[in-house]
């Protein structure tokens, strides 16, 4: 089975008590019960961290270049900060799908541009947390 690691960034462990008028009722424990199950019918395995700390979304993403065949991550707000993340998912050779819950081409400026977008080979962003299911879906057809 192949492996797909799902990073969540900062003020993701949140989700369900953070403005759930913007970000949904979901809990992240919901999310990544329903993407286990959906990359289970995928036939993929999936290992799924959040971290508010940077640097440890760096490391998780250099340890990945060992242990996983994808990566999925919705960097929060290092989206629009982060060139450290972006430097970590260049050094990455599988796919990466990109996701946000919320349209941030719809939100403040600022939310407007991401880093990691460079590097993503898909992004999802503004179909609520259903977008992760969607980026394992375009996963398991690139990984075939
Ligand atoms: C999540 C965040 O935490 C924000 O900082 C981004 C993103 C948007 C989301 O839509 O999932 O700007």
């Amino acid at each position: 089975m192949k492996h797909v690691l799902l990073l969540n960034g900062p003020n993701l462990n949140m989700l369900g008590r953070r403005q759930p008028e913007i970000y949904g009722a979901e809990t992240l424990d919901d999310i990544i019960a329903a993407s286990t199950a959906h990359a289970q019918t995928l036939g993929l395995q999936l290992e799924a961290r959040q971290s508010n700390i940077e640097g440890e979304l760096v490391t998780w993403i250099q340890q990945a270049r060992e242990t996983a065949a994808a990566i999925i991550i919705n960097p929060g707000a290092y989206s629009h900060t982060s060139v450290a993340i972006l430097d970590a998912l260049n050094m990455f050779e599988g796919p990466v799908m990109e996701v946000h819950i919320t349209n941030i081409h719809k939100r403040e400026a600022f939310r407007h541009h991401s880093f990691v977008s460079a590097r993503a080979d898909g992004v999802i962003a503004g179909c609520g947390t259903q977008g992760y299911e969607l980026a394992l879906s375009r996963l398991a057809r690139l990984l075939g």
